[in-house]
């Protein structure tokens, strides 16, 4: 059979190398003996990529027969991580591969090290839209991810002098071949200029909107299969492109110059991912990101929707349900509805209908400073089309509001979706929230505080709108990919149903009380520790102890993640050792990683922090083997894999309240790490199903922070009131870490000691005393690998499996479509 087998979609061992050797000679242009690691890759990933397409063509031909409903997922970001590993799990080929490799003489791992990630997004938002493109394949959902295709994704980190330095992410130079370009597939989009309204022959009132610039978006489109189906579906990027005409223009006019610069703008749009997490900057470029690839997404579907032959748009929203992924996309409701009414000619109020069936949005922040609004002006000369819509949305919609609350005047300032408090703004979650029919937070609490909160008066005005999905995320990529140790081991105890059933791994209970198996688990855990000690070996030049405990904290940087609160921490250790230098202590590694917004002030200043003490302490004699502090640089999802699966203990820290869910928390207990946290987010979740027994708690939660700071909160009380903590600040103040400057981190101690906005001062205490607890129990090895078994076997709900079947049934009522390959 082997023989017959076509070298394009056969999976033999046979099959594979020779469709592998077929690619570097015929594809790359190499013989083995010239032939670099990167033809290697690239040969390996053509291999892999024909057995996708035929599962791709046969998805989107079946899809089209069947006139399948289709989720599209509308995200500024989706941080996917590198392709060939997770494609070749989910295809079910990663041992046949690693031994077609092994027979040509190459060794897999390092063929995979070559993959640059494509770094598409900045951190947990970006993450969670790639997890849910993976379950949607996987759950045989037929789906579509709308985005753009950044030409420079999020930069590439690099410590100098414990700074951090960005470096541009030139992701595309050595090619992708996981992308298809769809060059023929273009769609128009404008920008600027002004409008003029005119009543047609037909006694319709007309709105024609005259762009100061129109761009092209071309269509470039990855596979995204699913796991052990024949499912792939689509994930759609667009990039910018000067419309075709440009050439015939500059021959015209003899404006060279000019139309080369007009080029050169257009392709600006999609040229560099915004590096900021959790702050917003009302950027004009920003905006037109946005538009762009709503307007591109939005053209797609309808031309895909009257491909099927239907021509009237009234059953649009029976067709597609749009997620938004946040309000990045959130001027898609705007969109729409230009595109309804004035290109294709519908009434208002069955555009509106049909706009608000479409959409439903997810929330993901209740950091005041992250909500994104747009400064009226600006948005006006950009979208002038766009905010007459808008208007007209408001007004009707204020109207509806004042029927059901006459004379609430404040009420209406509050729901309004135009800022009106001072300089005129569009608030896009109101916007959102209006055009949507389902709202949603990413945990319980989160979307309990939503409702309380940011999105109040809409929550008491129409509350069915209102649910919660929790987060989840992938144990494809976070456990069977990344972890092979556990996943061999689990594997051998219950089969391998877990993997896309996660709830099954509820069958290790059990053997929690095993003690041949428990000495496995940690015999795994073990090596992950060896494997990321040799990498830091490698990577930083520090040496690391794997029999130590591994204390991580890895996520983007900011002062309401409290890096700083493990900081203090780690100088309370660093003290006592100095005060005791032959105290018996467990020894420990802290490890961080995280990127700073380029312009985060505080951010920045903290990873210089955090290197800073690193240094003093791992260069000090006096702590020996029992403190180790590393900081890994450039910390993305190829780091990530390295690092959960490694890690003994889970630091979610954040001050309760502020992080809307955490997924790494997810992804650190799924690989068997113990956590040390706040009730926030997903945190409360991960506790309540793992066991209260199984979770070290601190800190105060979000009503006892209200309380404290309804009465004032001092944080200089707290200082002064703790010896240990005072004397952990002085002694960074004296300049003890910074060789002796007073200055350097004068800002970020000075802000501890009189604002303190995250509460840090006030978690300290505890902080350090769960801390105790934790080392008392990692001194009983046993204890640990119970509660680390117990901690996996009850962590099924955090499959994103699990949270988009709930969207599924919620909010988008879509069902499985089955592919079946020809045979
Ligand atoms: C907005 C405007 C202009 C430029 C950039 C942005 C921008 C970009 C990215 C704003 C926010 C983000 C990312 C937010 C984010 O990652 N939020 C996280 O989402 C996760 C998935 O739901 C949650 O688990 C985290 O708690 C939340 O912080």
């Amino acid at each position: 059979t082997v023989l017959t087998e076509d070298d394009r979609t056969g999976t033999s061992i046979e099959t594979l190398r020779r469709a592998f050797m077929d690619n570097l000679f015929f594809i790359q242009g190499r013989f083995p003996e010239v032939a670099t690691k990167n033809d290697y890759y690239l040969a390996l990933a053509y291999t892999v990529r024909d057995r996708l397409l035929l599962r791709w063509l046969n998805s989107a031909k079946t899809y089209r027969d069947q006139e399948s409903r289709t989720v599209c997922y509308l995200s500024a970001e989706f941080l996917l991580g590198p392709h060939l590993g997770n494609n070749l799990i989910n295809l079910g080929l990663y041992e046949a591969v690693e031994e077609a490799m092994r027979q040509t003489g190459l060794n897999l791992k390092e063929l995979l090290d070559q993959e640059e990630e494509p770094g598409l997004g900045n951190g947990g938002l970006g993450r969670l839209a790639a997890c849910y493109m993976d379950s949607l394949a996987t759950l045989e959902i037929p789906a579509i991810g709308y985005g753009i295709r950044y030409e420079y994704g999020i930069f590439d980190q690099e410590i100098r002098d414990g700074w951090q330095v960005e470096i541009t992410d030139k992701w595309l130079r050595y090619g992708n071949p996981w992308e298809i370009p769809r060059p023929e597939l273009i769609l128009p989009v404008k920008f600027g200029g002004h409008t003029y309204s005119y009543t047609d022959d037909q006694g319709r009132y007309r709105v024609i909107w005259e762009p100061h610039q129109v761009v092209q978006g071309v269509a470039y489109d990855t596979p995204i299969l699913g796991y052990k189906v024949n499912t792939a579906n689509l994930l759609r990027l667009w990039r910018a492109e000067a419309v075709e005409s440009f050439d015939f223009q500059a021959f015209n006019t003899g404006d060279y110059y000019g139309a080369v610069n007009q080029k050169i703008a257009s392709e600006n749009i999609t040229k560099v991912l915004y590096p900021n997490d959790e702050q917003l900057q009302g950027k004009e470029l920003r905006l037109m990101q946005e538009y762009f690839f709503c307007s591109c997404a939005l053209q797609d579907m309808i031309r895909l929707y009257k491909q099927s032959g239907k021509q009237d748009l009234s059953r649009f929203h029976e067709k597609f349900t749009v997620q938004l992924n946040d309000t990045h996309p959130a001027i898609s409701v705007a969109e729409l509805m230009r595109l309804l009414v004035d290109e294709h000619l519908m009434p208002w109020e069955q555009a509106w209908d049909i706009t608000r069936q479409t959409f439903a949005y997810t929330n993901h922040t209740l950091l005041p400073e992250a909500l994104e609004k747009w400064p009226l002006d600006l948005f006006g000369s950009l979208l002038p089309r766009h905010l007459q819509i808008i208007y007209e949305i408001n007004r009707r919609f204020l109207d509806e509001v004042r029927l059901q609350y006459p004379g609430d005047n404040d009420r209406l300032r509050r729901l309004s979706i135009i800022d009106e408090s001072g300089c005129r703004y569009v608030r896009m979650a109101h916007l959102a929230a209006v055009g949507s029919h389902a709202i949603n937070g990413v945990a319980v609490l989160h979307s309990e505080l939503l409702k309380q909160t940011v999105l109040r008066d809409f929550y008491e005005l129409t509350p069915e709108k209102f649910s919660n999905k929790t987060n989840g995320v992938t144990p494809r990529r976070w456990m069977v990919l990344s972890n092979p140790g556990l996943t061999r081991l689990i594997t051998e105890r219950i089969g391998e149903d877990w993997v896309k059933h996660l709830d099954q791994l509820r069958q290790l209970e059990p053997l929690a009380a095993d003690a041949e198996f428990a000495a496995q688990w940690r015999s795994v855990k073990h090596g992950n520790k060896e494997r990321l000690a040799q990498y830091i070996r490698d990577r930083i030049g520090v040496t690391v102890d794997p029999h130590s405990l591994f204390s991580i904290l890895v996520k983007r940087i900011h002062e309401y993640k409290r890096q700083h609160l493990c900081v203090l921490k780690v100088i309370t250790l660093y003290q006592m050792l100095r005060d005791q230098p032959h105290l018996e202590m467990v020894p420990q590694t802290f490890i961080f990683g995280g990127k700073a917004a380029p312009g985060y002030y505080m951010a920045k200043l903290i990873i210089k922090f955090i290197n800073s003490v690193a240094d003093v302490i791992n260069r000090d004699p006096v702590v020996r083997d029992r403190l180790r502090v590393v900081f890994l640089p450039n910390y993305n999802v190829t780091l990530g894999q390295r690092v959960y699966p490694a890690a003994d203990l889970s630091q979610q820290i954040s001050t309760a309240g502020y992080e809307a869910s955490g997924t790494g928390n997810m992804k650190f207990a799924l690989n068997g790490a113990l956590t040390i946290g706040t009730l926030d987010g997903a945190n409360v979740e991960i506790r309540e199903a793992v066991g209260a027994e199984n979770f070290f708690l601190f800190g105060h939660t979000v009503e006892q922070l209200q309380e404290l700071r309804c009465n004032g909160y001092r944080p200089w009380e707290f200082a002064n009131g703790h010896p240990m903590l005072k004397r952990v600040l002085d002694l960074i103040s004296s300049g003890y870490f910074s060789h002796g400057d007073t200055e350097l981190f004068r800002p970020l101690v000075e802000h501890l000691w009189q604002d303190d906005r995250y509460c840090l001062l006030a978690d300290y205490q505890s902080y350090v005393d769960c801390y105790q607890r934790v080392l008392q129990v990692y001194q009983d090895q046993a204890q640990w690998a119970k509660m680390s078994i117990l901690n996996v076997a009850r962590m099924g709900k955090f499959s994103s499996d699990r949270a988009i079947r709930e969207y599924c049934q919620d909010i988008w009522h879509v069902q499985p479509v089955k592919i079946v390959l020809p045979a």
